[in-house]
């Protein structure tokens, strides 16, 4: 992306960062405003106030993690002067509201992902996100594995076509943190909270995942919702869980290509799996969050009898993002992919480009999860409406 100072948005003080949340979102995004700058070439900027509802706990993780400020009040933020960019990293149901009212204040807002709780929402998002683009007014949503070098370079290889033609995508998510139905109950087992259980908060990202990396839309979905443990331990007794433990979806998209997502919460032994396979004509890649520095790669135009899956360590300063980090070999973790995301957001912000995944992008992923979510409420296949709002 280029990092060329878009004249109409010169800035003549450093951008002033506000941010919304800091519980783990919060302080994952904390730790990439806070070293972007030493690692990259960025427009100046200032971590100015961190937003969270309890006033003892964000006071601490605003010292903790660099803020200047601390304020239990996002309106009052939003309405600051010398506030440029609102980092959304609160719980789902807080996000249309804030967002679009950052957004009408003339805001840069970056948003966590799923976009929304719920189409609506996210429909109206992308109207506010719409009209403040035409203002020189940046948005983005945070589907930080885009920002996984070795899924970045993947998308490089299928762009060039070293696959070929794409006909199938396989993904799962699966994690196994409610496999003990002793776990406490959190906002994120609330559809009120969250919209979704595995389905928004890890699906969403394999879902993402497959437009991304093939360019390809989504046109048919069916899908399988199921909740395995319905009541959970809270503070005063049990407590319902009103949303989805795992989720299984098949989608047929654009360009004749068949793909599936298994999203789950209870795979016992997976921590943080989100495993992604891509089969074209002419060749195949397969990749596993478990080991992000690693791309495995086919290439089926080789001599057959030389052919088998190649691992790449995705390491070296030619691969995207890394001629910032470390000398090759010495390898990045999770957190980078939000350094990566900010970085690329503030060049957005500086250039004047519009940044992605936009909030229509989002939307789309909203798109699909609603699709699959009436598909195993109806036990029928869904063809999600691409139509602009
Ligand atoms: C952030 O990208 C995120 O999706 C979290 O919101 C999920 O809870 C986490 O498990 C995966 O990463």
């Amino acid at each position: 992306m280029s990092a060329e100072p878009n004249p109409q948005l010169e800035q003549t003080r450093p951008l002033g960062v506000a941010m919304i949340g800091y519980a783990f979102m919060g302080k994952v995004h904390s730790n990439a405003w806070r070293n972007v700058g030493s690692f990259f070439t960025v427009p100046a900027f200032e971590q100015k106030v961190l937003v969270g509802r309890d006033a003892a706990q964000v006071a601490a993780a605003a010292s903790t993690y660099g803020w200047s400020e601390w304020t239990t009040d996002w309106r009052e933020v939003i309405s600051r002067e010398d506030i440029d960019v609102v980092d959304i990293s609160a719980p789902g149901w807080m996000h249309a509201e804030i967002a679009i009212a950052a957004l009408e204040a003339g805001k840069h807002v970056l948003v966590e992902k799923p976009l929304a709780n719920t189409l609506a929402e996210a429909e109206a998002m992308v109207e506010a996100a719409r009209a403040a683009r035409g203002k020189g007014v940046q948005s983005m949503v945070g589907f930080n594995y885009r920002r996984v070098p070795a899924l970045a370079l993947a998308r490089e290889l299928i762009a060039e076509g070293r696959l070929g033609t794409i006909r199938h995508v396989r993904a799962a998510y699966l994690q196994d943190w409610l496999s003990d139905a002793e776990s406490p109950m959190t906002w994120r087992l609330r559809k009120d909270a969250a919209g979704s259980g595995a389905l928004g908060d890890i699906a969403s990202h394999a879902i993402d995942q497959i437009g991304y990396l093939t360019g390809q839309t989504v046109l048919e979905a069916s899908g399988v919702l199921r909740t395995f443990v319905t009541q959970r331990p809270g503070p005063s007794g049990l407590e319902d869980v009103t949303v989805d433990d795992a989720a299984w979806a098949t989608f047929w998209l654009t360009g004749d290509m068949g793909a599936s997502v298994e999203a789950s919460r209870v795979a016992t032994g997976q921590k943080n799996s989100l495993q992604i396979e891509v089969y074209g004509t002419g060749g195949a890649l397969t990749f596993n969050l478990e080991n992000l520095n690693e791309l495995n790669f086919l290439d089926a135009t080789a001599p057959v009898r030389e052919q088998g899956f190649r691992r790449i360590l995705v390491n070296e300063p030619e691969h995207p993002y890394l001629e910032a980090w470390w000398p090759q070999g010495h390898i990045i973790g999770w957190e980078h992919t939000f350094t990566h995301q900010i970085r690329d957001f503030l060049l957005a912000i500086n250039s004047g480009e519009e940044p992605s995944p936009s909030f229509e992008e989002g939307l789309q992923v909203q798109r699909v999860l609603a699709a699959v979510e009436e598909s195993a409420n109806n036990k029928s296949t869904v063809i999600p409406v691409h139509q602009s709002v």
